[in-house]
């Protein structure tokens, strides 16, 4: 194989976020500007020559030609063995799974996840470790070292892959197989779930389903898993084929973006289950007819009830959530017992607690939650936990979450984004919320009396590492919280984030509207970020 090495320079934006590089698709076509990222994650790494790669994205715009790029850097740089999803396909839980199964190096995973995509929208591209996880803040701070020194990228010159054509191909002793992107992922799921019950539930008409896959890359996993083999109605799942543009949508699972699917849900033909995946298919959103589980609840519902489900059976070892997401599944662990962790935003602070088998069942607010079978979060897998517990507890899920409240209390919960603030701005409304930490304990207002205010700083309680600046925590001694950070995921400007929950544990008061319970504490969080005052915005872009 004829290898060539091209010089290069650096560009100095690329510093990975909070789930990878993420830019515009037209800075990743600048020359250069993958190439140099490629090359700099494999520079940053030891030990591979001859190890296996995997490779695959949500199908986004410009994945078919970001894979065929990395195919070549990677056989210049010593990969023996190429896993890649047929289509160059693979959804960010599967590529997880794979990495594992087959016990590869690592993979580079191709995603802007939620974001939108085609020619002027968004691109993104990760690099996940041998455990099946997003690459921890050590590595991906190496990598982005060396993207500010590079000065050369290796690339083969071979021809480029008919990546459409299952089967094994060898290059000069490099192999290169692409897979079906859904199987290994179906079976594995099939290990988890007591899918007889499921399949047995949806036949009897137990359960009737709608699953929004929202142009994106979950569709051929849904549609086989949900309607082939548990029996579901054929287009029970709709939306279902991946397209480069996500169909000009969001495909982010929130009521906002997946309208489609809420308006079904809140109507009178309602079916007993409705659910939505994102773009690479990692979020999910849970509703039931008429009601919409919020993902803090629903990870804690899925932590109190996993005994149910067969590869929990035996109890789970712990739980983690990230700093933002409500505090209602800290009330099941210490019901039930169990550790509990709270790490910054993003799935890779999960890694570690998994591997080391401290938890079992990890989430997120922003639709996102998962387990120990993948190093992922996994929205497919979310809809079959909760499929799997309305088949044994056949009940509705509105009666299945006013259970839990009743025995929990509720956590009232909400998010507000500010879109594409001006970063200047951003970071001046975040130095004002940091000026004023010191003197906020004890400061009241009506109900709310401020109990601690800090930025919220993670020791990793495995490898001791410290991750600072995770965002502004004010907490009330009532339980409520409001919590603020900005994105790192987003690809214009800043995303200033507000987070506000409320305990009820009052069991006549559970089911009062979200937005009227907390208004008062919408009210504070202005007072503190002064974002409206700042930005002269009158709402958040969306709430969820
Ligand atoms: C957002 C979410 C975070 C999630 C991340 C990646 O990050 O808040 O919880 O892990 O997206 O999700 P940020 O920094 O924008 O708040 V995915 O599904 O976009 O890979
Ligand atoms: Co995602």
């Amino acid at each position: 194989m004829q290898i060539k090495t091209y010089n290069t320079t650096p560009y100095d934006d690329q510093k990975p976020g909070t789930s990878g590089l993420r830019k515009k698709v037209r800075v990743f076509q600048q020359p250069g500007y993958l190439e140099n990222f490629v090359q700099a994650i494999f520079n940053s790494l030891e030990d591979f020559q001859g190890k296996t790669l995997v490779l695959g994205g949500d199908g986004r715009y410009f994945n078919r030609e970001a894979i065929q790029i990395i195919i070549k850097i990677a056989a210049a740089n010593g990969f023996g063995e190429l896993i890649i999803g047929q289509g160059g396909l693979l959804s960010t839980p599967a590529a997880s799974n794979i990495i594992r199964k087959y016990q590869a190096f690592g993979g580079i995973v191709l995603s802007a996840s939620h974001n939108p995509g085609g020619p002027d929208e968004d691109f993104g591209i990760k690099y996940n470790v041998s455990n099946g996880g997003p690459a921890p803040e050590k590595v991906t701070d190496a990598l982005y070292q060396n993207t500010k020194t590079i000065s050369a990228y290796h690339s083969a010159e071979i021809d480029d892959i008919n990546l459409d054509q299952i089967g094994e191909i060898d290059i000069d002793g490099l192999k290169i197989r692409i897979i079906d992107s859904v199987a290994d992922y179906a079976e594995l799921m099939a290990d988890i779930f007591d899918f007889k019950l499921i399949k047995d539930s949806i036949a009897a008409g137990l359960i009737t389903l709608r699953f929004d896959a929202m142009h994106a890359i979950t569709g051929p996993y849904a549609k086989h898993i949900l309607e082939d083999v548990l029996g579901a109605a054929p287009g029970s799942v709709f939306n279902a084929v991946p397209q480069e543009d996500f169909g000009g949508g969001h495909p982010d699972p929130n009521m906002v973006h997946a309208h489609e699917l809420t308006e079904i849900m809140f109507s009178d033909h309602a079916p007993t289950f409705g659910a939505a995946s994102d773009g690479d298919g990692d979020r999910n959103m849970i509703m039931g007819a008429n009601i919409f589980v919020t993902p803090s609840d629903s990870l804690a519902i899925m932590a109190a009830n996993a005994r149910l489900i067969p590869a929990y059976a035996k109890g789970i070892s712990g739980v983690a959530r990230s700093m933002p997401t409500s505090q209602a599944v800290d009330r099941v662990a210490k019901a039930l017992n169990l550790n509990c962790y709270e790490t910054p935003t993003g799935w890779k602070f999960f890694g570690n607690l998994l591997d080391a088998g401290k938890i079992t069942l990890c989430g997120e607010e922003s639709f996102g939650s998962g387990s120990n079978h993948v190093r992922e979060k996994d929205g497919l897998w979310a809809v079959l936990f909760w499929l799997n517990l309305i088949a044994r507890k056949r009940q509705p899920v509105a009666d299945i979450v006013s259970e839990h409240w009743q025995k929990y209390g509720r956590d009232i919960y909400c998010r507000h984004d500010y879109e594409a603030v001006d970063s200047a701005t951003a970071n001046g409304i975040v130095d004002h919320l940091r000026s004023q930490l010191a003197s906020l304990p004890g400061k009241t207002w009506g109900d709310y009396s401020v109990q601690y205010a800090d930025e919220f700083s993670y020791t990793d309680p495995v490898d001791n590492s410290v991750s600072a600046n995770q965002g502004i925590r004010i907490g009330f001694s009532n339980g409520s919280r409001i919590v603020f950070r900005l994105s790192g995921t987003g690809t214009v400007g800043a995303t200033l984030r507000i987070y506000i929950e409320k305990y009820q544990k009052d069991t006549d008061n559970l089911h009062q509207d979200s937005a009227i319970a907390l208004q008062q504490l919408v009210d504070i969080a202005e007072q503190l970020c002064e974002v409206k005052k700042r930005t002269g915005r009158t709402e958040p872009d969306v709430i969820t």
